[in-house]
């Protein structure tokens, strides 16, 4: 098995497969029910990924956090291959706390967990800090990694300020979300910056929004943290052309890895640099 120094090297991709918003008038291959949700994770794990990010939806295409969709989706991707599945408990603007909490008993292996609330699109996407309490306290009660999720550069500080204090599991893993309108700009500058708040000892994930998925990618590999691609994200391969799978963009990323001497970690060797196991 390899040692820890060399699998610290790896990157960890994550395919955020489905998202909330995107439609599939907007992206036909947009994976929905779970089987093709299993499907498209088992595409991007072959590709490279070791996490993938999912949300759930009714069969005609709107979000839902209902458990029993989850338990499928989980279920459909387990079957298939071994990637870490990070349920979302985002789930879509509007939805309630609870709501959006209901997946975390089924024990995933790990969570997303924002760490304060932003505009996004003409919208709130509202966390108190109440609620981002609940949400710790729920997936500790159930033994859930989560994933600090950081639109804007304040919510690291209320991430620090409640790591210094005890009030999430430490080292932590954040993903840097940048480019949401409303959120922090997908810029070189605003990276260089979080990194140099990033608490000791955590590790960290970019996921760039639109056109910036591919440069922040890069940074992302560059500068030793891990990598978010995917159609919630992202649903272009370039400008003018739509992607035609999630797997084509975890494959572009784990070309370009290889490429400047990083390989990409398999989903054992992202649960020992996450330290889930
Ligand atoms: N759909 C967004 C409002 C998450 O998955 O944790 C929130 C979101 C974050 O997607
Ligand atoms: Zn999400």
């Amino acid at each position: 098995m390899a040692d820890k120094g060399h699998i610290m090297d790896k990157l960890i991709i994550t395919a955020a497969l489905t998202g909330a918003e995107v439609t599939r008038a907007q992206q036909p291959a947009l994976p929905i029910t779970p089987e093709e949700i299993g499907i498209a994770a088992a595409e991007c794990a072959a590709a490279g990924a070791s996490i993938v990010h999912v949300h759930a939806r009714h069969p005609d295409g709107t979000p839902t956090q209902d458990k029993a969709v989850y338990r499928e989706i989980i279920d459909e991707v387990h079957k298939r291959c071994d990637v870490i599945v990070q349920i979302s408990t985002g789930g879509a603007v509007g939805m309630t706390p609870q709501e959006r909490l209901a997946p975390v008993s089924l024990q995933p292996e790990m969570a997303t967990l924002s760490m304060g609330s932003v505009n996004f699109g003409n919208d709130v996407f509202l966390n108190r800090p109440d609620d981002i309490a609940l949400f710790a306290a729920e997936m500790r009660a159930h033994g859930v990694k989560p994933e600090l999720e950081i639109f804007d550069s304040g919510m690291l500080a209320t991430a620090r300020r409640w790591l210094a204090k005890g009030s999430l599991p430490s080292p932590a893993h954040f993903d840097f979300v940048m480019g949401v309108p409303g959120g922090m700009a997908a810029t070189p500058q605003a990276l260089l910056y979080l990194l140099s708040e990033l608490p000791q000892g955590c590790t960290w994930t970019v996921a760039g929004i639109g056109p910036a998925q591919l440069p922040m990618a890069t940074l992302g590999i560059l500068w030793g943290g891990h990598v978010r691609v995917g159609f919630e994200d992202n649903i272009h391969y370039r400008k003018g052309e739509l992607a035609q799978s999630n797997a084509q963009l975890v494959a572009r990323v784990a070309r370009l890895a290889k490429e400047l001497g990083r390989e990409v970690a398999t989903a054992q060797e992202a649960r020992q640099l996450l330290g889930m196991r």
